[in-house]
Order: structure tokens, then C-alpha cells, then sequence
């Protein structure tokens, strides 16, 4: 078995996206395959326990303060109002929950109110996954004490193309939590949207980032931008369906043994696409009618999908 990179240059990444397709797509999944069931695909749940109102101006957010977007903003959510959620999420077959709130960093009164949702969504037999923002070393060794599995924080588009797209933090302090999570231990998942007017380069470069931290994110979700009216992206070109592809497989390529998640934007792909995406090595999705304010796929459809690709859930931990 090959050793993990974490010295992936520009140039290399650049023409691993610059092969042919079908070349790409075959690399790809014979990695994927000497990795990973290539018919298991894990299944997360999301919940936004705290929507809107956020001060940071991500152009691509309807939860920005920044933007009008029609989003009405709700206060953290109570506690047995989550976990009658999550274990709604359970029957239907989810076996990771992952929780989102819209704050530039959690304040520790605010950690404090998560910490009983995580334990008892963990109570449940479920992995936990929180999206907080930036946290303090502090913070996320609270976190893992908490018995918190997975922390989501996306480095969402490549260093090059941060500030066109957020101009209320920068890249760096992307790094310095991610630095934080894995520090305390907790599996990190980081990733990133397409369609946030980046070239191939950019994409390249998002995906360098991403392989060349200390140890490899164990979870890498791939988002297509969801247009939301109000913000500034919402007319952005998206990505052609080659080139998210061609992410998905770039991204399993480089990270061979993380799971790579097929996220956001799959109510506008068919059934042909998500079937490339999951066999360039997409093995996760988000499941659910719900992802954090827009919509996902209906769970009926995704079990028909499934069914007729022949996949089966899995926890893969
Ligand atoms: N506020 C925290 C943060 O930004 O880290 C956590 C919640 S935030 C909504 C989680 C992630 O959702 C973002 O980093 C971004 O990658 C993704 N996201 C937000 N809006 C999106 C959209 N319209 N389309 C696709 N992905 C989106
Ligand atoms: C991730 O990479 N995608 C999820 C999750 N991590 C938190 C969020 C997708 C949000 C899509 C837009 C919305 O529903 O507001
Ligand atoms: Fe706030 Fe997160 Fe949305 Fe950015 S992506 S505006 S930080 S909720």
C-alpha cells in the first residue's frame, strides 16, 4: 500500500486535473477500490441549531447578516428539540448527525448549551459532528472531552480566491482551527464548495491545501453552491459537470483513504452524475430533505437511487 502525501505540489495537482477524463476517472477508482467498499456509501444528517444573523459575509451564505435573503434567523435551538431530530435521522438509517450553527466562533456560554446535544446525540449510537466556526485550542479540547467524533470546518475555496469570496476572516484562520481540532484529537472534516467563480487552478490549489495539512482530513465534503437569492454569488456560473468530477476524483487521488463526500447541490444532479461522482470516489453523502436552510433530495429518492446503483449504507469508521 502506498504511503499518504502530504507533499503535493501545484504542478502535479494541476495535471492530475489536466489527464483525460476517462484516465482521471480510472486512476481514481482503482484507489478507491484498493481503500474502500466502492458499494458502501456512509450517510450523515444535518441540523442548523442556530439559523441566520451570522456577521461573517461569506457570499455564498444565506445566513450572512450581511445579505438579504429572506432567511427568518432563530435562536439556538433547545436541547430535546435536537435530539427528537437526530433520532429522526436515526430511524430513517443516518449514521453520523452533524450540527450547524451560524456563528462566526462559538462563545463559551454558547459551547456549553452544545455540549449536552452532542452527548446526547452520541447516547444514541450515533457519530457526532459539529460546524461551530473558529474555536480556540481551548474550545475544541473542550469539544473532545464532550466526546464530540467529527468537527466540520471548510477551507471552501482555494488561499488565491479566499478574499473575493470572504473578506471577514482569511484563510489562515481556517488553518489555525483546523490546527486546533486536530490537535485535540477530534477527526477533521474540511472541505469546500465549486461554483464560487474559481478556475481549475483554484480548485487545484483547494485540494492541495486540503492533502498537504498535517494529517489528511478524514472527511472531505465537495459542496456545489446552492444560489441563494439576496447574496452575491447567486448568479455565479456553476462548475460543468466534468469539472466537479473531476474534483471528486482529483480530491480521492490525493486523500485515499478519506471518506470524500458528495455534499450540497445534489437536488440539481441526476442519477448518471452522482453515479460518476460515487464511482470517481465519493463515498458519503448528506441524507435528509433538510441541509442546513436549502434543500436536499427526499430520503424515498435517495433509497431508489441507492437500490439502483446497488449501494449499501455504511458506517465506514
Ligand atoms: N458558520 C460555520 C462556518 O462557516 O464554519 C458553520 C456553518 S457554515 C453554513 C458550514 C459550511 O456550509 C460552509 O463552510 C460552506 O462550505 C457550506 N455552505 C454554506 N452555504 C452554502 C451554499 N449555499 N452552498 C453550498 N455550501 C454552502
Ligand atoms: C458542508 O460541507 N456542507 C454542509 C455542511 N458541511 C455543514 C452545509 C451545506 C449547506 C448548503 C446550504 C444551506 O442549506 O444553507
Ligand atoms: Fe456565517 Fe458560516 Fe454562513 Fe459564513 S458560512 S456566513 S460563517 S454561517
Amino acid at each position: 500500500m502506498k504511503e499518504l502525501r502530504n507533499d503535493w505540489t501545484l504542478t502535479e495537482v494541476e495535471a492530475l486535473f489536466a489527464l483525460p477524463f476517462n484516465d482521471l476517472l480510472f486512476q481514481a477508482h482503482t484507489i478507491h477500490r484498493e481503500n474502500f467498499d466502492p458499494n458502501q456509501v456512509q450517510v450523515s444528517s444535518l441540523l442548523n441549531i442556530k439559523t441566520g444573523a451570522c456577521p461573517e459575509d461569506c457570499s455564498y451564505c444565506s445566513q450572512s447578516s450581511k445579505y438579504d435573503t429572506g432567511l427568518e434567523r432563530e435562536k439556538l435551538m433547545e436541547v430535546d428539540t435536537v435530539l427528537e431530530q437526530a433520532q429522526e435521522a436515526k430511524n430513517k438509517g443516518a449514521t453520523r448527525f452533524c450540527m450547524g450553527a451560524a456563528w462566526r466562533n462559538p462563545t463559551d456560554k454558547s459551547l456549553d448549551k452544545v455540549i449536552p446535544m452532542i452527548q446526547g446525540v452520541k447516547a444514541m449510537g450515533m457519530e457526532t459532528c459539529v460546524t461551530l466556526g473558529m474555536l480556540t485550542q481551548a474550545q475544541a479540547f473542550t469539544l473532545k472531552e464532550a466526546g464530540l467524533d467529527y468537527y466540520n470546518h471548510n477551507i471552501d475555496t482555494s488561499k488565491e480566491n479566499y478574499s473575493n469570496v470572504i473578506t471577514t476572516r482569511n484563510f489562515q484562520d481556517r488553518l489555525d482551527t483546523l490546527e486546533s481540532v486536530q490537535n485535540a484529537d477530534i477527526h477533521v472534516c474540511s472541505g469546500g464548495i465549486l461554483g464560487l467563480g474559481e478556475g481549475q487552478t483554484d480548485r487545484a490549489s483547494m485540494l492541495r491545501s486540503l492533502a498537504n495539512l498535517a494529517q489528511h482530513p478524514d472527511s472531505v465534503p465537495l459542496n456545489l453552491l446552492v444560489p441563494i437569492p439576496g447574496t452575491p454569488f447567486e448568479k455565479v456560473a456553476p462548475p460543468t459537470e466534468s469539472e466537479f468530477v473531476r474534483t471528486i476524483a482529483a480530491a480521492r487521488i490525493m486523500m485515499p483513504k478519506s471518506v470524500v463526500r458528495l455534499s450540497a447541490g445534489r437536488t440539481e444532479m441526476g442519477e448518471a452524475m452522482q453515479a460518476l461522482c460515487f464511482f470517481a470516489g465519493a463515498n458519503s453523502i448528506f441524507y435528509g430533505e433538510q441541509l442546513l436552510t436549502t434543500d436536499n433530495p427526499d430520503t424515498n429518492t435517495d433509497q431508489i437511487l441507492f437500490e439502483r446503483l446497488g449501494i449499501n449504507q455504511a458506517s465506514l469508521v
